[in-house]
């Protein structure tokens, strides 16, 4: 039996620096796969020694795509350690400045990151633009800026970038792929919403600087509460938070669910028979208060839990104990056994790539082959992320996730004359993947408008206060806490430990990292690489579908490792064996 060895390195359109080693058979399917974060940075150990009050400013750098969910999940660590309770007007701007992020991150995803796995920009040029206007009419009852006159202009755009030889950001993929399945029509509506949404993802930004003070990295959270008096007591900056939400949702109802609804239509093979499917095994930490009761107490927007083997009858409850992180395969110390983010060490043990005789280098994949870590969940490996948050809330019953969720699975079965909701086993997949996260957006777009009017109902009522009044000097000294949340990309948790008033130890275990991580301490695959396992490339020389289904995750490998290299050392080089990488 023949295989080959495609290695993809780097993966483009993404955060950070991911490379993917994958074996296929004779017949193009994926047997085996290996991901590897080859980017070395070091945040958790700058932190070891600080003030724990300025560890959301150092944690937050720890990327600049999951803006401010850093900073948030660090105070909020700190907030546990020393029982703090935030008042109702911080909880909701900290759900404000969280949503707008949702929005903006899957939107950008959507069309910037991961939309050209789906569409081909060069069979756009051959569209007729009458015929696609009406093409969108069959995905929305009025659908967004693909008037034929807009998608002319469009079309003369492209054009023009074609006829100088200049495409520019759409140079260097794989146009012309047997597994690009819309039609010249289908793709000149969804090229038309990708330069439309790189206008509007603006206005998802300035939300999130309206109570952050700016973008990237806000600054309006301090521990004990939010600072940002003036703007919950301007009615006019409220109205513009609104303004551009509703500018927002517009999008996401009019382009961004049908253009998934149309690609979810011509891809549904791929969504029925679990293609990218992987570990189905999805863990919630839960996340987006809907009440004052308290961290870890209140209701929540999204439940907290764990799937099993894609099981929605039942959902185990999330135990934070329960997390921990095998550095087997990963370039680190060895421990003797996995560890508990509060005992977490991150000493780096790089063990390098190994020559072959064909003049390439290769991950040691018997050994360690990853700056990622492995993060476990009682013993399972799990993938998190917004799929697994529609998962646990649809087995949870949750009714908002599960009325949105069926709201698409109607949808999906109406266009494709089933006569019933598509399989809800259909999201068990690399298509699913993208679904789940389109669902959320307009979730999220519409919850929004409530915490909205939540705040500025609160504020006219009277109550001012953004700051429960903390006191380092009178509190204990020694503490440990956990800020436990669900970013964009999924799960993210923040551990620190208190001694003599200074962070005595810092962990943070992050939604690529999940995701991303390398085999464990028993063999057991990663999100990504189990992913990848049976999946068919129609051309090797371009491996498409690899790649659609890794930026399915929407990796950010800055935010796995978060560790960096002070010295600027090579760490590694590599070469790039396929022709190109998206
Ligand atoms: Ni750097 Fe992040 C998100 C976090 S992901 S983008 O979402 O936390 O791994
Ligand atoms: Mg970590």
């Amino acid at each position: 039996m023949s295989s080959q060895h495609i290695i993809i390195d780097p993966i483009t359109r993404i955060e950070g620096h991911l490379r993917i080693e994958a074996v296929i058979d004779e017949n193009n399917v994926v047997t085996d796969a290996f991901a590897a974060s080859t980017m070395f940075r070091g945040i958790e150990t700058i932190l070891k020694g600080r003030d724990p009050r300025d560890a959301g400013l150092l944690a937050m750098r720890i990327c600049g795509v999951c803006t401010g969910t850093h900073y948030q999940r660090s105070i909020e660590a700190v907030e546990n350690a020393f029982d703090i309770t935030i008042p109702k007007n911080a909880r909701i701007v900290r759900n404000l400045i969280q949503g707008a992020l949702y929005i903006h991150d899957h939107v950008v995803h959507f069309y910037h990151l991961h939309g050209l796995d789906w569409v081909d920009i060069t069979s756009a040029l051959k569209a007729d633009p009458e015929l696609a206007e009406k093409e969108a009419y069959n995905w929305h009852a009025t659908p967004y800026g693909v008037s034929k006159s807009e998608l002319i202009q469009i079309q003369a755009r492209l054009t023009k970038f074609v006829e100088q030889g200049r495409l520019g950001i759409f140079s260097n993929a794989y146009w012309g792929n047997p597994s690009y399945k819309l039609t010249p029509e289908q793709n000149l509506i969804a090229t038309a919403h990708y330069l439309q949404a790189l206008d509007l993802q603006r206005d998802a930004a300035k939300m999130m600087a309206i109570f952050g003070g700016k973008m990237p990295h806000p600054q309006s959270l301090v521990v004990g509460g939010v600072t940002c008096v003036q703007d919950i007591k301007n009615p006019a900056r409220i109205a513009l938070f609104k303004t551009l939400l509703k500018k927002f949702s517009h999008f996401i109802k009019t382009a961004y669910l049908p253009d998934l609804a149309m690609a979810g239509v011509k891809y549904v093979d791929e969504a029925l028979d679990g293609t990218g499917g992987g570990l189905k095994n999805y863990m919630s930490y839960g996340d987006f208060r809907l009440d004052d009761t308290g961290f870890y107490k209140s209701a929540l927007l999204f439940p907290s839990g764990v799937v099993l083997g894609g099981d929605l009858s039942k959902v185990v409850p999330f135990d934070q104990s329960k997390v921990a992180e095998d550095v087997t395969h990963s370039w680190y110390q060895d421990n003797k056994s996995p560890l508990h983010p509060f005992d977490g060490k991150t000493e780096p043990n790089y063990t390098g790539l190994e020559a072959k005789e064909d003049g390439y280098k290769y991950l040691k994949t018997k050994e360690k082959y990853s700056w990622i870590k492995s993060p476990i969940y009682d013993d399972n490996r799990v993938e998190v992320g917004p799929l697994a948050r529609m998962v646990v809330g649809v087995a949870a019953k949750d009714e908002r996730i599960t009325k949105y969720v069926m709201g698409f699975l109607t949808l999906l079965g109406e266009k494709l004359g089933l006569g019933k909701p598509a399989p809800a086993a259909a999201l068990f997949s690399t298509v699913g993947r993208t679904a789940a996260r389109a669902i959320e957006t307009e979730l999220m777009a519409d919850v929004m408008v409530e915490w909205v009017d939540e705040l500025a109902a609160n504020v006219a009522a009277g109550d001012l206060s953004t700051w429960t009044e903390f006191n380092f000097d009178t509190v204990s000294k020694d503490a440990k806490g956990f800020g436990l949340a669900e970013a964009p990309r999924g799960g993210l948790g923040h551990w620190v430990k208190i001694k003599d008033g200074k962070i005595e130890n810092y962990q943070a275990v992050v939604p690529s990292t999940w995701n991303a991580a390398p085999r464990d301490y028993k063999d057991r695959m990663g999100a990504y690489e189990a992913a990848l396992i049976g999946t068919k490339v129609a051309n090797v020389e371009q491996p498409l579908e690899i790649l659609r289904t890794i930026h399915s995750f929407d990796p950010c490998i800055a935010c796995a490792v978060h560790i960096i290299d002070t010295k600027g050392r090579e760490l590694s080089s590599f070469k790039v064996s396929t022709s190109c990488a998206i």
